[in-house]
């Protein structure tokens, strides 16, 4: 790798030695920079994005669940009106994941679990919301690995169903 190409200088020259450690700390912290830059990058990858969706309902057809993962926070799903209901990414494989963000509509969810599964068939809790009051909800908890994401709503917060404008999922 050319970024750790440096060549020693002979110990006779002071300057050079000294040259040689500043030009040292310049790629190391360039370096450091460029990890920590890739590594923020990859936290803030949206997993969810544009990746096949499932609902328990929909409220009408313009409201597919579809369009809670496209990037647009112009576009929703909404679901029924009455509990309980689920929404459900399929992140395409095994992910590392430790936080979902929900924009939410004014159909907000008052009582809900996120739930983690690597084969549709074993679900674990890993978020209980027992106090849901809408807007952008960031929910953390342990970072796992699964490649299912699952919202399970048990009581809605208004008389509308469940409605996101954006289900975001995070490694972290
Ligand atoms: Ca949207």
């Amino acid at each position: 790798m050319r970024l750790f190409s440096l060549r020693m200088p002979r110990p006779e020259s002071r300057g050079e030695f000294k040259q040689f450690v500043g030009s040292c700390m310049k790629k190391y912290c360039f370096a450091v920079l460029l990890s920590a830059a890739v590594l923020g990058i990859a936290a803030e990858e949206n997993l969810a994005l544009k990746k096949p969706v499932t609902a328990s309902s929909v409220e009408r057809k313009t409201l597919e669940p579809e369009l809670a993962v496209d990037g647009n926070l112009k576009t929703r799903w909404a679901s029924q009106f009455n509990d309980p209901q689920w929404f459900m990414v399929d992140l395409g494989r095994v992910r590392k994941v430790g936080r979902v963000v929900i924009h939410w509509e004014k159909a907000f969810g008052k009582r809900y679990k996120i739930q983690l599964s690597s084969d549709q068939k074993h679900w674990k809790d890993v978020l209980l919301k027992e106090n849901g009051i809408g807007g952008k909800e960031t929910l953390t908890f342990p970072q796992q690995e699964a490649r299912y994401v699952r919202f399970a709503g048990d009581s809605r917060g208004s008389w509308n169903g469940y409605s996101f404008w954006e289900f975001q999922v995070f490694e972290k």
